[in-house]
């Protein structure tokens, strides 16, 4: 590439004196020179010439394309990624200006300085927010002189017209090659070999552009085309930054169903903001400026936070909701729980930063801010109950805030003083290594003692908490931590507290065990325990050190053979291999229909005593089970498992020789037994197995003696232990919200709909 302009050096100094012509030559050495500056730095202009230089190629030409968009010229772009390792973008704008440029000496056209002369835009555009300044906007010319060869074709005047060039140098005139009424411009090139180390388009990373500027740019479709296998992907977002936002938050539960959105202008500034919250716990606020996103931010966001922080505590105040001079709601409070996009087009952007991706101009913190200050509130004032519920949240998280930072300091005092400040309730393991070490967090004082009794000393370690305590109604989690029970517990692990300050490489055991009772007190203390290791130790879960033990539910002797058993389910399939034992059907039938036969039955039973529990006698149920009539009024019927119930019992009618007439016959032990009901069969079954069987049942770890508590639950050879994942304790965290929150209608929706499934937790 240095030929050349070494070519018109040489043409210039065998002049002898200076001439018109040969100001025309240096204009051209000038930008020979220019296009052979960003050959020799091509870093310098589109960062690295690796694989993100390498598209920045294709986003320089896009930028401009959609630049005639924004000017509202333009709503199609296309691009295609050939075979060849070339790309076109085309799109439906203006076109790129054809006629010779009055100002230029060489009479060349407008469309040809474009695409060699460095920083050209600005000469013929009132484009008034291009992406200039930053890593885009480096121009055309930039991309040409970067390409092996570049064609460019205008539709504009009624014409079609064609210009080629190799690595930035015009090889062909500009060509009318047709007519045409339609504009536009299309723009193929091949990326240099010669610069680049990658020269493979990733539809992956384009795609990933297409879809961000496509929520950018409302209304502007853009097609990617990838002629190397055939695929096409349509980027067209209606809804703008609005489906951005909402995008962003699906399938996360929402604190108001639509985006607030808000727009404005001030002094050429454009402003537009979507925000919703989310139940969540945090924070993610993207900014753009003129379709460029500011990684690090700016003084857009600047503006954003304040204004935010401000409006959302002046509306708190002015409502009743804060009391004036002593609370209030931080930064972080406020912004917790939320999806932003924020997007701003100004005309002259100054972008700062390590990566220049944070924006300088210092005007733009105040234009955010008044127009995000005064229709922020307005919307606030129209959306009372919306509005309550974002200040009740960022109340929420000022609240667990301040508990963890009391939390954080008292663990710090103590931390101070080492091992000796251990809470005494601890019983620890002599071992130090915390891989190897475990800790059992164990529910109540009795069970505490035996589980220390139990425990390998060596690796086990053994801390009792008293379930009461914990089990307050209403508990918050922020509320535990100013318990003591707590406290011990955040020293005993030792990694800290809370969101910013857990620090993982200190936490003192890898594996931390919840072994709680199997009631409903038990399952309660475990959702919380699960809450706040979720809201405040989340990484412990991330890393996989959370762990549930799974102590027996039924110690079972039968003979000699004594087991622990330690689901219902496994309880049932083990009464069910009983009766399969002791039972014949009076007709001949092969074994599987007589197991599949008890099965049933006992799932008939179990349902049964479920609505039993609920407070239906058996006589009612099986009345309206008979009669269909019965059924419009009951409010029974409304439960799927009154349906599993009629589903049972026609199947097993239609099992051969189950009944005659009235009654269900079966055998057992060689006599003949009658029911003329399902449930009084099954009864009857029951009473059968378990006469030969010793069943106890475990309600609490505290009725197992510490020989039993080791062999079942804690011996590392036998145990099983449930590893807690973190979608474990995002729905422990649900059922908290609903169980213990201040809305009523949920609650009571959660309690109807799972109170079946509670069987298994207090009989
Ligand atoms: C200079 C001036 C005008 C448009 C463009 C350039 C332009 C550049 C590109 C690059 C890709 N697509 C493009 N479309 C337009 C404005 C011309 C006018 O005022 O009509």
């Amino acid at each position: 590439m240095c030929c050349y302009a070494i070519k018109a050096i040489i043409l210039k100094t065998e002049g002898g004196r200076v001439t018109k012509e040969d100001t025309y030559k240096a204009e051209h050495i000038k930008i020979l020179k220019g296009l052979e500056g960003v050959r020799t730095r091509p870093a310098m202009y589109i960062g690295s010439t690796g694989i993100e230089g390498l598209h920045h190629l294709v986003y320089e030409v896009v930028d401009n394309s959609v630049d005639e968009a924004l000017a509202g010229f333009c709503n199609k772009i296309e691009v295609r990624l050939h075979k060849d390792g070339s790309c076109t973008v085309i799109d439906n704008g203006r076109g790129i200006p054809i006629e010779i440029h009055p100002d230029d000496p060489e009479r060349r056209t407008a469309l040809e300085i474009v695409l060699t002369e460095l920083h050209a835009g600005g000469k013929f555009e009132s484009k008034a927010y291009k992406v200039s300044g930053g890593l885009h906007g480096v121009g055309l010319s930039v991309v040409n002189a970067l390409s092996e060869w570049l064609e460019v074709e205008v539709q504009r005047d009624g014409k079609i017209v064609r210009q080629r060039y190799a690595r930035g140098i015009p090889v062909s005139e500009v060509e009318v090659i047709g007519q045409t009424e339609k504009t536009g411009t299309k723009i193929r090139f091949k990326p240099d070999p010669e610069i680049f180390e990658v020269t493979e388009f990733s539809r992956e990373i384009l795609a990933h552009r297409f879809k961000e500027l496509a929520y950018l740019n409302k209304g502007l479709k853009i097609i990617l085309v990838d002629e190397r296998d055939s695929y096409t992907e349509e980027f067209l977002k209606e809804g703008g930054i609005i489906s951005f936002v909402e995008d962003i938050n699906k399938g996360k539960k929402l604190l108001h169903p639509k985006p607030i959105y808000i727009t404005g202008q001030r002094d050429r500034v454009i402003v537009e903001i979507a925000i919703q919250y989310n139940e969540g716990y945090s924070e993610e606020i993207l900014t753009f400026v003129n379709n460029i996103n500011t990684k690090e931010g700016g003084t857009h966001l600047v503006g954003f936070k304040s204004a935010l922080t401000r409006t959302i505590n002046s509306y708190a105040i002015m409502n009743g909701l804060l009391k004036e001079g002593k609370e209030s709601l931080s930064g972080e409070d406020v912004r917790e729980g939320i999806v932003a996009v924020i997007s701003v087009k100004i005309p002259d952007p100054q972008f700062e930063g390590q990566t220049k991706m944070k924006l300088g101009n210092s005007e733009v913190k105040g234009i955010v801010e008044t127009i995000l200050n005064e229709k922020l509130s307005r919307w606030l004032e129209e959306n009372p109950n919306y509005a309550k519920k974002i200040v009740e949240k960022a109340k929420d998280a000022a609240r667990a805030r301040e508990a963890a930072k009391r939390a954080k300091e008292l663990t710090r005092r103590k931390g101070i003083l080492e091992d000796t400040t251990l809470p005494g309730k601890l019983a620890d393991c002599t071992e130090k290594d915390p891989s190897k070490a475990e800790l059992f967090i164990v529910e109540g004082d009795s069970a505490g003692g035996s589980a220390k009794q139990a425990r390998d000393r060596r690796t086990q370690a053994v801390l009792p908490l008293r379930g009461k305590i914990l089990n307050v109604e209403k508990a918050r989690v922020d509320k535990m931590l100013t318990s003591d029970e707590i406290k011990t517990l955040i020293t005993a692990i030792g990694g800290g507290v809370g969101k910013e300050n857990f620090e993982p490489e200190n936490i003192r055991y890898h594996k931390i065990i919840l072994m709680t009772d199997a009631d409903v007190d038990g399952a309660h203390i475990r959702t919380l325990l699960l809450t706040f290791f979720y809201r405040q130790m989340l990484p412990l879960i991330e890393k996989g050190y959370l762990y549930i033990a799974q102590p027996p539910l039924y110690r079972i002797k039968k003979g000699k053979l004594e087991r622990y058993i330690q689901t219902e389910d496994e309880f049932r399939e083990f009464l069910l291999d009983i009766a399969v034992d002791e039972i014949s059907l009076i007709e001949e039938t092969d074994l599987n229909i007589k197991k599949s036969f008890l099965r049933e039955l006992f799932e008939y039973g179990r349902i049964f005593e479920s609505f039993e529990r609920k407070g239906f006698s058996p006589s009612y149920i099986e009345n309206i089970l008979n009669d269909p009539k019965l059924q419009k009024n009951g409010e029974i019927f409304t439960l799927k498992d009154f349906e599993t119930l009629q589903n049972i019992s026609e199947r097993i009618s239609r099992i051969h020789g189950i009944k005659d007439e009235k009654n269900y016959i079966i055998r057992i032990k060689n006599e003949v037994i009658k029911a003329n009901s399902l449930w009084e069969l099954y009864n009857k079954i029951m009473d059968t197995v378990k006469k030969g069987v010793t069943i106890q049942r475990y309600k609490g770890l505290g009725e197992m003696n510490p020989e039993q508590l080791w062999e079942t639950t804690m011996d590392p050879e036998k145990r099983t232990l449930l590893q807690v994942t973190v979608e474990d304790a995002e729905k422990a965290n649900e059922i908290f919200t609903i169980l213990m929150g201040d809305e009523v209608e949920p609650r009571k929706d959660f309690i109807i709909k799972h109170a079946l499934e509670v069987r298994n937790l207090d009989i």
